[in-house]
């Protein structure tokens, strides 16, 4: 079986739909077709200011959450980045490979260094894409499914791979980007210029999934469409429109064309009607599923204890291999 891997930061509490539709849901497909690696990246999560007590809450919380959306730690290992300590050793070796120039083109880091005022970023912010880089690396995966906006992170890690493979001998599996055209990218229902996300979203343009579906039916009803009409997918004329009918589709199975023809000639307010609905029929079993687990925390760390364990064991192994060829001197 290949292999996939890939993360979530425990930061904002609340998964948004852009984490579910351009990541997670591709994640519980994919562990049935793949040997699934997935992980709670708490590592990452501290790159900017924390509350160590909202850390270890939210943690336990992105955990619940992702059995709610459908992982099963039978058929996937569901682990807490921290707990491998692997991830942080191999960073280090990976950050020694790539050049100061190369880390500074991350777009990412731009962005989210901008806002924060260059000078008070954190170096862990700088090299963040590196240790994602090192999440992947150390278990060989084959491919890593995210949003289009972690494309140039994947990019990165292609080539530190093929040039570590180059200077020391092959060692990590080059891997590639898992990136679904329809849900790439989900906009900000009120700014759909923007993606959604839980920095850059205005309130209402984010959709939290956690939140009263009461909050995300209104939202769904508030989004902003356009001038015109006509329901109609054309991301670039119509950015909001195309934005809620991808959702509408990948949520319900339904094809955009059929979506257009169920609504031609009707307005903006039957899909959304009907858009919020769907949204509300997701989000309501969802909240039910994630307060289940959270009410037995016992059961969560096992699961989380046991994915940890399977995980190290594969980690282990690369990390050892990796140090070899690097040449570090074995403990005795
Ligand atoms: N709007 C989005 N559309 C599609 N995919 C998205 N992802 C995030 N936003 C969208 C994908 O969700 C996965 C987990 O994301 P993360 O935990 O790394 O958080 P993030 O990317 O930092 O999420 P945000 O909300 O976008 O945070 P900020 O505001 O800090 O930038 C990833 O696979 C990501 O691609």
């Amino acid at each position: 079986r290949p292999r996939v891997l890939s993360g979530i930061q425990p930061t904002a509490g609340s998964f948004h739909l852009g984490n579910y539709l351009g990541a997670v849901r591709q994640w519980v497909a994919l562990q049935e077709t793949h040997d699934a690696f997935y992980m709670v990246v708490d590592l990452h999560a501290i790159t900017v200011p924390q509350d160590p007590k909202e850390l270890r809450a939210n943690t336990r919380l992105a955990a619940a959450q992702l059995l709610a959306a459908g992982l099963d730690p039978d058929r996937c290992t569901l682990f807490v980045q921290s707990h491998v300590p692997e991830h942080a050793q191999l960073a280090w070796v990976m950050n020694c490979l790539t050049g100061f120039g190369e880390a500074s083109r991350m777009t990412q880091f731009k962005d989210k260094s901008a806002k924060q005022g260059a000078e008070r970023a954190s170096v862990g912010l700088f090299t963040y894409p590196i240790l994602q880089v090192a999440d992947i690396l150390l278990y060989q995966a084959n491919e890593v499914p995210v949003g289009e906006d972690q494309r140039q992170h994947i990019e990165l890690t292609r080539d530190l791979a093929e040039r570590f493979n180059g200077r020391f001998g092959q060692t990590f599996t080059v891997p590639s980007p898992y990136i679904l055209k329809e849900t790439a990218k989900i906009y900000d229902l009120q700014d759909p210029s923007i993606k959604m996300s839980k920095s850059a979203s205005t309130p209402k343009g984010l959709i939290n999934l956690l939140d009263e579906p009461k909050t995300t039916a209104k939202k769904v009803k508030s989004a902003v469409t356009d001038t015109d009409t006509v329901i109609r997918f054309d991301p670039e004329n119509k950015p909001g429109v195309s934005n809620l009918l991808s959702i509408y589709s990948t949520l319900t199975g339904a094809g955009i064309t059929e979506l257009e023809e169920k609504y031609a000639g009707k307005g903006y307010g039957a899909l959304k009607t009907d858009l919020a609905e769907v949204m509300v029929e997701f989000v309501t079993p969802f909240r039910e599923r994630t307060q289940q687990y959270l009410d037995d925390p016992e059961t969560l760390d096992s699961v989380l204890a046991k994915g940890a364990e399977k995980a190290r064991a594969v980690a282990a192994e690369t990390l050892s291999r990796t140090y070899d060829v690097v040449g570090f001197l074995p403990a005795k």
